[in-house]
């Protein structure tokens, strides 16, 4: 498949993986307007894509992203509220709503500098992979300003008080270990595996039925910020739309060949949704 062309954005298409490479590296892949203009469609696209599995998120370059662009995002728009409102929304609606929420399993490799605004796309993400090498910073507060967007309100979803606390008031830069041990990446892996690494998980995640995967990441994240009782009720009427809309009724075949056939053991593995 051939895919679209954007000024700031490079999709590869490997093995039912979509790749969003941010493509500014002169620039250290910091978000102008124009990139968020290109994520929204970028994004869309891959979403929508019935030959796509996984969507994987990372930069050209030896930056991952340096967060939002210094030049064109904050001085170009500081007196100009109409065009600050039109790029806003682009990004929350690519960063949050479509990367968040989107229907495919995502993850971010992070490749090299990761900074401020970064965290968001980074978060956004369902799973990430780091190189041992990337650099990451909250570094708003070294320029002075404080983490804003969704970033402090991610943050403070992702990382632990006292690690929120110390990177967002110091500013200071830490390493993709560092990112695992915080718990803000799955793990970290020299920058030459992290192509094989991403690409080995998401070998894992085709294994699942696209429709269960779907949902079980819906159920995450939705439930999280709901009370007990109304998760409870709501992962009951989830499970329900899942085995309603599964084309394939992964639920019934799974059971059937654990409980009828025996040959087959859920808790070691999926079960092979594409034999008979
Ligand atoms: N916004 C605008 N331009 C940027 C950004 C950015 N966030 N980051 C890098 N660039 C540009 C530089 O201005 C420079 O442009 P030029 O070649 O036209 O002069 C080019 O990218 C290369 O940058 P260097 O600083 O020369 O690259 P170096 O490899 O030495 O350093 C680093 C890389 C550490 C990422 C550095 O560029 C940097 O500190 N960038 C800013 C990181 C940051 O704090 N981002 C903001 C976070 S807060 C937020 O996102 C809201
Ligand atoms: C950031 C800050 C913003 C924003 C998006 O810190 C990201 C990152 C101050 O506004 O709109």
């Amino acid at each position: 498949m051939t895919a679209k062309e954007y000024a700031t954005v490079k999709v590869e298409i490997e093995d039912r993986v979509g790749w969003m490479i941010l493509n500014r590296p002169e620039k250290r892949n910091a978000m102008n307007p124009q990139m968020h203009y290109d994520m929204e469609d970028v994004i869309n696209h891959l979403s929508l894509d019935p030959d796509i599995d996984v969507i994987v998120l990372t930069g050209a370059g030896e930056s991952f992203c340096a967060g939002m662009d210094l030049k064109e995002y904050f001085r170009a728009l500081d007196n100009d509220p109409a065009e600050q409102i039109k790029v806003r929304w682009s990004m929350r609606n690519w960063q949050y709503f479509r990367l968040r929420m989107c229907p495919k399993t995502t993850i971010a490799a992070i490749n090299g500098w990761c900074f401020g605004g970064a965290f968001t796309p980074l978060i956004s993400c369902d799973l990430a992979i780091a190189a041992d090498e990337a650099v990451f910073g909250l570094s708003e507060v070294n320029w002075g300003i404080l983490p804003g967007g969704y970033v402090t309100r991610d943050v403070a979803m992702v990382m632990n008080y006292r690690d929120a606390l110390y990177y967002i008031l110091t500013g200071k830069t830490f390493d993709g270990k560092k990112a695992a041990e915080l718990g803000l990446v799955n793990e970290s892996v020299p920058l030459s595996d992290l192509r094989s690494t991403v690409m080995s998980l998401a070998e894992d995640i085709k294994k699942i039925n696209p429709e269960t995967l779907k949902h079980a990441k819906e159920a995450f994240k939705m439930s999280r910020d709901m009370d007990y009782d109304q998760s409870f009720d709501y992962l009951a009427a989830k499970n329900d739309q899942l085995r309603f809309r599964d084309p394939q009724g992964a639920r019934d075949k799974g059971i059937k060949k654990f409980i009828d056939d025996k040959t087959y053991r859920p808790g070691l593995g999926a079960f092979g949704q594409d034999e008979e």
